[in-house]
């Protein structure tokens, strides 16, 4: 049930509880109308001149918070951390560097533990398998900055689906936040954004006997005129945060090398200040426990000496 707000006294336990049951949480009221201006300014200056074309249209950044200095603050906000902090149960809490801004993408069900249906066989982030872990506490927090009550195109989620490996069970149930609010749902529940339309399908279709360069900045836009002809335009910030132990690490690390491969040369060391700021609102550090140079230059080899939590979580490294 969507809360007033993180500081409704009633909170204590229901965010974490939520999270543990269902996978996923509703928070009301986080930001403010100057906040999301400030958001939405960040995204349009940054889509003009970066940014990844995907295809089949919409635009997507990994590294956001290097990449968009403009935003640093959302990271260290006090509203946010202590969302993480109600979700997580603790207020022991560690950044992945994990961050993303994607606007008008479109969606389909997956899983953001790194596993994808093509192929079953791989743990994805994880090492193994982490479904049935009740201390695999990754949380990604998805910022919506329009409305997606009266609309489907917010976030679908597949009920308890963080605890099973396969992408069909769970019932489907729609997630339509309002601008302000934010939902935190667990990386390994089955999830969707807003679904391909019939139209949109067909178009696709027809797109795949022309050549990609000529596509998909046709379909992104396309897209981007309708939606913001129908005042339809979807702009989206996801960032991940975990409880301080192997799973948020290893996950931390993977989607490290997983942002690289995206924004190849792209530095994922924090920003001096970015750090300082975590540090003091008492954040730890998921990259204080690899050597983020390494993952930069050679995709290096972890080292658990390095980890201080690599032997004290059930997952080894
Ligand atoms: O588009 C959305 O709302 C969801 C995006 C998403 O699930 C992702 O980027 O992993
Ligand atoms: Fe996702």
């Amino acid at each position: 049930m969507p809360l007033n707000g993180p500081d409704d006294a009633s909170s204590s336990d229901q965010a974490s509880v939520s999270l543990e049951k269902d996978g996923f949480f509703v928070f009301n009221d986080v930001f403010s109308n100057e906040e999301l201006g400030g958001l939405r300014r960040a995204a349009e200056e940054h889509f003009k001149r970066a940014g990844r074309r995907l295809p089949g249209g919409g635009l997507k950044q990994a590294n956001a918070a290097v990449e968009i200095p403009a935003i640093e603050w959302l990271f260290h906000h006090p509203r946010v951390l202590h969302c993480f902090r109600e979700a997580l149960g603790t207020d022991s809490i560690m950044f992945t560097s994990h961050a993303d801004l994607q606007k008008d993408v479109p969606g389909g069900w997956h899983k953001d533990d790194g596993t994808s249906e093509s192929s079953p066989d791989s743990p994805g982030y994880f090492s193994k398998f982490a479904y049935d872990a009740d201390d695999c506490k990754v949380y990604k927090m998805a910022v919506y900055l329009e409305s997606h009550d009266h609309d489907h195109a917010g976030l679908w989620v597949r009920d308890g689906s963080h605890r099973v490996k396969s992408y069909e069970r769970g019932t489907p149930h729609y997630l339509g936040p309002r601008a302000g609010g934010v939902i935190i749902f667990d990386v390994r529940i089955t999830h969707s954004g807003q679904f391909k339309s019939k139209l949109y399908r067909a178009m696709l279709k027809l797109g795949r006997f022309l050549p990609a360069r000529v596509a998909d900045p046709a379909f992104t836009k396309t897209r981007a005129f309708v939606r913001a002809v129908t005042n339809r335009q979807r702009i989206a910030y996801f960032f991940t945060f975990g409880v301080p132990n192997a799973y948020t690490i290893e996950f931390a690390r993977n989607n490290i090398l997983r942002q690289l491969s995206l924004t190849p040369g792209t530095n994922m060391r924090l920003p001096k200040n970015l750090k300082n700021e975590l540090e003091r609102a008492g954040v730890l550090l998921a990259e204080d426990h690899f050597n983020v140079d390494d993952l930069q230059t050679d995709g290096g080899q972890i080292n658990p000496q390095a980890n201080k939590f690599a032997t004290s979580g059930s997952m080894m490294m």
